[in-house]
């Protein structure tokens, strides 16, 4: 794979500057050529190539125009203007509506990583990620986005599993990385987080360990596949007050209630279980326990902990 420092060497051709900006190449060339946009070179062939300064250029103005601005009036500006601009619409917007140009970048390059099945890249820009993002925001917003466009990319045929299990190494090396700076206070509060007997995704379990890590409590990640009496056992070994399961696979919820009810009966006193993952609330509903919570992202995790915590 070619790299360079240098972001002012026409490199992309049009195909990966429309994949990362979202603009379609139609577009992209009506915009050169009715408001010179950007100048792209060409390849030896004569097909248009663009720098990386070019398609930062080019995603802020993408930014722009989806916050309602005319292109006519945006074309001009410098790129210090434009992110300028970028930030004040998407703070008056608010980030539901809009996204945040350095995640959707972040994204774009994991992606291509990810289809190259390029390991090294894909780990030196989620590295990257947690730092310039930081580290909610990278789980939040970056890890789970890319792991849902893989499974509906695989659905549709277009990756395949192995390009998965390249994703899933890297990015359990680097949430692995990103929490060994959380050092826990050994007296503070523990939580247990791993997946029951048949849930094989471990990923939703490892986020949320990261996520308990980061706020400070000390974490035993158990990984996935596991029947509740070892999740008791664990959870009364290290004295944790929080046992957290992730239940991902919907086709897995007939065999997670009886589980989580044995895990109920088996917890030392006075520990609660948290359910995340898609399946959590249809479990939650079946199984009818003061102790037992559903949360439907990790913010609300994060929220749950706190309290948990101050009680
Ligand atoms: C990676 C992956 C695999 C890998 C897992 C590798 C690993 N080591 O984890 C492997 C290859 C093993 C796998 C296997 C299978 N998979 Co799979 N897999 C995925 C994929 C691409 C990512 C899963 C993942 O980690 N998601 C990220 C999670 C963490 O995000 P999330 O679900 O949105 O959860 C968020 C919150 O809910 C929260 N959260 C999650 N868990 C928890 C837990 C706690 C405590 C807390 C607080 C919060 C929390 O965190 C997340 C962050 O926002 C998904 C695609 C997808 N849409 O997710 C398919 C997907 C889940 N798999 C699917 C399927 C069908 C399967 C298989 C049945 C395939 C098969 N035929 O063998 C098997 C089943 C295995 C099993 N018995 O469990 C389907 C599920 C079908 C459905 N929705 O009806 C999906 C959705 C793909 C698809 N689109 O079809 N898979």
């Amino acid at each position: 794979m070619t790299t360079s420092t240098d972001r002012s060497v026409p490199r992309h051709p049009i195909r990966v500057v429309a994949a990362r900006t979202g603009l379609a190449p139609t577009l992209l060339r009506a915009w050169e050529r009715r408001y010179g946009v950007v100048e792209p070179g060409r390849s030896e062939g004569g097909q248009r190539l663009y720098s990386d300064d070019d398609v930062e250029r080019l995603l802020l103005l993408k930014r722009a125009t989806d916050a309602g601005r005319a292109i006519r009036n945006v074309a001009e500006l410098s790129v210090e203007e434009l992110r300028q601009l970028v930030r004040e619409d998407r703070s008056a917007l608010g980030p539901a509506e809009m996204g945040d140009p350095r995640v959707d970048a972040a994204l774009a390059e994991a992606w291509r990583a990810v289809e190259a099945m390029d390991a090294e890249a894909l780990e030196q820009e989620l590295r990257r990620a947690v730092v310039t993002l930081g580290s909610a925001a990278f789980t939040d917003r970056l890890v789970s986005p890319l792991l849902r466009t893989i499974g509906q990319r695989w659905v549709d045929g277009e990756v395949r599993p192995a390009h998965e299990h390249v994703a899933t190494e890297v990015i359990k090396r680097v949430l692995h990385w990103m929490v060994e700076p959380a050092r826990a206070d050994e007296d503070g509060p523990g939580v247990v987080v791993g997946t029951l007997t048949g849930e094989m995704h471990e990923l939703g379990a490892l986020l949320a360990g990261a996520t308990a890590a980061l706020e400070g409590w000390r974490v035993t990640f158990l990984g996935h596949d596991l029947p509740p009496e070892e999740f008791a056992l664990a959870a009364e070994t290290v004295a944790a007050n929080v046992v957290g399961i992730s239940t991902i696979n919907p086709l897995s919820v007939d065999g997670i209630p009886g589980q989580v009810s044995r895990l109920l009966d088996e917890l030392p006193p006075g520990a609660q279980v948290v359910l995340g993952g898609p399946a959590a609330g249809a479990v939650r509903d079946v199984v009818l326990d003061a102790r037992l919570h559903s949360v439907e992202s990790l913010a609300a995790f994060r929220g749950v902990l706190q309290k948990m915590r101050d009680a």
